[in-house]
């Protein structure tokens, strides 16, 4: 493992985009490092992801374009499924994936940003899908997730511009959630992660499922599944034990403790 590191501590973990020498652009290397990484995510232990890049000045700046350069429209097309392959399995992760965008985003960069759950950034961040000035649509779903995300009219407008944008702009158009100084800002991505694993991880995994699946659907559909899986979270000791918890607060306050989820 050379292109991703991965690093646990303790209910959450890092993964780092680590090739800053081509600031961490996305290369077949880099793509099938990350899938390896995802597969081994210990999903009994580990219960939120931060996902950021190697060095200060960029979180991830596009697919490797030197390696794009010269393909035929049958390895482009593969390349593209390759990288959506692994956006996928990203997006769909049972676990949160919070983005920690650390300076550039551009093209696959603002798409692998896109596959996770929650992006912040940091002032110094800079988002964009540059490929219409390529020759190129954006190829790792760009398309789709960017328009879902701040709406049509929008993403195409950033799309058919091609023009890049900072963090503030980002921020404004709901493209990111929050915008630290770049030296606060893993600390508050992992701040985040250790909240989000401090809560009762099936209800989170339930959630994830619940608002990613939902949207595909139409409301009537989206409310049976959510039905299904907040009474899943019924024969779960996370709900007994955290619902019995409050009662016994109320009952007494000297009793107020804060319940250890199980994840089971
Ligand atoms: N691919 C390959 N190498 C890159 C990339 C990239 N996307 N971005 C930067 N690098 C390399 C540079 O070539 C340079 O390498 P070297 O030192 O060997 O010359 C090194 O990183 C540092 O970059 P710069 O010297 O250019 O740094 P600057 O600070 O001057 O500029 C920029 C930073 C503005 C980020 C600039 O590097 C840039 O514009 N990069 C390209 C950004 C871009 O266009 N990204 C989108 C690529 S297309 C894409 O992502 C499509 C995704 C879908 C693919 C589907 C395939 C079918």
């Amino acid at each position: 493992m050379g292109f991703v590191e991965y690093e646990v501590k303790g209910a959450y973990a890092v993964i780092t985009i680590n090739r800053p020498e081509a600031l961490n652009a996305l290369n077949s290397g880099v793509l099938d490092e990350l899938n390896s990484v995802l597969d081994s995510v210990d999903l009994n232990t580990v219960r939120c992801l931060v996902l950021t890049g190697a060095g200060e000045k960029s979180f991830v700046a596009g697919a490797d374009i030197g390696e794009m350069s010269t393909l035929t429209k049958a390895e482009a097309t593969a390349f593209g499924k390759k990288g959506n392959d692994v956006f996928r399995k990203l997006e769909t992760l049972p676990i949160p994936v919070i983005a920690a965008v650390n300076g550039f985003a551009l093209g696959g960069g603002c798409e692998i940003a896109m596959s996770c759950d929650i992006r912040i950034c940091s002032d110094t961040a800079m988002f964009g899908q540059p490929e219409t000035g390529l020759g190129i649509t954006p190829g790792f779903g760009g398309t789709q997730r960017l328009a879902r995300l701040i709406g049509p009219g929008m993403a195409k407008q950033l799309i058919y511009t091609a023009r890049n944008i900072k963090s503030d702009e980002a921020f404004r158009i709901g493209l990111v959630n929050a915008v630290y100084p770049a030296a606060d800002l893993m600390a508050e991505a992992e701040k985040m992660a250790s909240v989000i694993a401090g809560n009762a991880p099936i209800a989170v995994r339930n959630c994830k499922k619940a608002i990613n699946e939902g949207l595909d659907l139409d409301m009537d559909d989206a409310i049976v599944l959510e039905e299904k899986l907040f009474g899943d979270c019924f024969e779960s000791w996370d709900q007994k034990e955290g619902m019995a918890n409050f009662l016994r607060k109320k009952d007494d306050p000297a009793k107020v403790k804060h319940v250890t989820f199980k994840n089971e």
